[in-house]
């Protein structure tokens, strides 16, 4: 992938001639499989993409409980509300490995959070749309999760260690969620009419900002050659694109769904689906802050984060209190 993603023009990244001994024996490390591992020599620039990726990980994680928290008092049945809490409870238990994952390259919590309040830290598009009927909690589940695990499958094996090692136990959560999300689907199109056209709407809501989750195409993606040579990406932003719809189309034929793609079409071939290209000007639109729903869920989430400063200060003056009374002890 490393040198098709060279071919395509995307950013330069340098050849062993250019390395430093010490970048030269990293990348040996990388290429022989050994995983890196926090206190590891690291070039500043794998640390930094590190903590952009993860920070915007766990982030999107975060700020991924808003839209299907927006449905919790709302679901159906007491099974189906259960089932969504405890979802959402996940997605905010995955957000605190991944910062903890980061956190272990030398930024600290308080940095990343302050970071995404102030706008300067990304969280995954998807989370800027919203969430209409009951049926967009089954196409987050099947469409969202299942775009997840797609993505995330491989970070399992990407080559630094805290991050790999907190992708397992994510991964194995983001199944369980893809699979409760597809269940609704499949409740629905067992329905009524009016059940039947509210999830085929859902689906044509979802559809483009999922397949908008794996990024710009691979000649547009500023950071891939690079990500690809470190061993932090081992599939291209197109690559798992295609792995998303090759899956997800027979599922939609299996529920008796219409994908919203007038391109899309089985290449015999190639062996995969052909498919029409992601709206780019939307894409880029809501990077920039300007989705239908950028502006309420950062402001959610900032105060949230403002409504808890009393708990932060009160567990900070019981840390010290603590401290300093072992400290009389000692
Ligand atoms: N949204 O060079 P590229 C979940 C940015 S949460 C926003 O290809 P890269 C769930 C990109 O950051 C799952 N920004 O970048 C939770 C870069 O800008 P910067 C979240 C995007 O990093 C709750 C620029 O565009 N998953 O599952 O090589 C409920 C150029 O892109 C997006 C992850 O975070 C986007 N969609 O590749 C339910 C997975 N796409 O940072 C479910 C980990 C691109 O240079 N992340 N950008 O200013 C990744 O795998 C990679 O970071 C990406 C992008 C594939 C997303």
């Amino acid at each position: 992938m490393y040198a098709q993603l060279v071919e395509t023009g995307a950013k330069k990244v340098p050849t062993l001639a250019e390395m430093t001994p010490e970048e030269q024996a990293f990348q040996a490390k990388i290429d022989a499989g050994i995983k890196i591992e926090a206190k590891d020599w690291m070039p500043e620039g794998y640390r930094k993409t590190l903590v952009r990726q993860i920070s915007q990980h766990a982030h999107s994680e975060i700020v991924g409980q808003l839209p299907e928290g927006n449905w919790i008092t709302r679901a159906p049945s007491l099974k189906r509300k259960s089932i969504l809490l405890a979802k959402v409870q996940d997605e905010g238990g995955h957000g605190l490995y991944l910062y903890s994952a980061a956190e272990t390259l030398g930024v600290s919590r308080e940095q990343m959070v302050d970071d995404l309040h102030a706008g300067k830290a990304r969280y995954s598009s998807i989370f800027n749309y919203p969430t209409l009927t009951w049926a967009d909690m089954g196409a987050i589940g099947w469409l969202v999760d299942g775009a997840a695990i797609i993505n995330q499958i491989p970070l399992c094996r990407c080559s630094f260690g805290p991050y790999a090692r907190a992708m397992v136990r994510i991964c194995k959560e983001e199944s369980f969620h893809q699979r409760q999300g597809y269940d609704i689907m499949i409740s629905l199109m067992r329905g009524t009419a009016a059940q039947q056209a509210m999830a085929q709407d859902a689906l044509n809501r979802w559809w483009w900002p999922s397949l908008m989750m794996f990024g710009p195409s691979d000649a547009e993606s500023i950071n891939s050659a690079q990500s690809a040579q470190w061993g932090i990406k081992l599939f291209s932003n197109d690559e798992l694109r295609q792995k998303m719809v090759d899956q997800t189309v027979p599922q939609a034929e299996h529920l008796g769904l219409r994908i919203p793609d007038p391109d899309l079409k089985w290449n015999e071939e190639r062996g995969h689906y052909d498919f029409g290209a992601i709206e780019r000007d939307e894409f880029y639109s809501v990077l920039k802050g300007n989705g239908p729903c950028n502006k309420e869920r950062l402001a959610t989430r900032v105060k949230a984060h403002e409504d808890g400063a009393w708990f932060r200060d009160a567990l900070m003056a019981h840390a010290e209190k603590r401290a300093a009374r072992a400290g009389k002890a000692a």
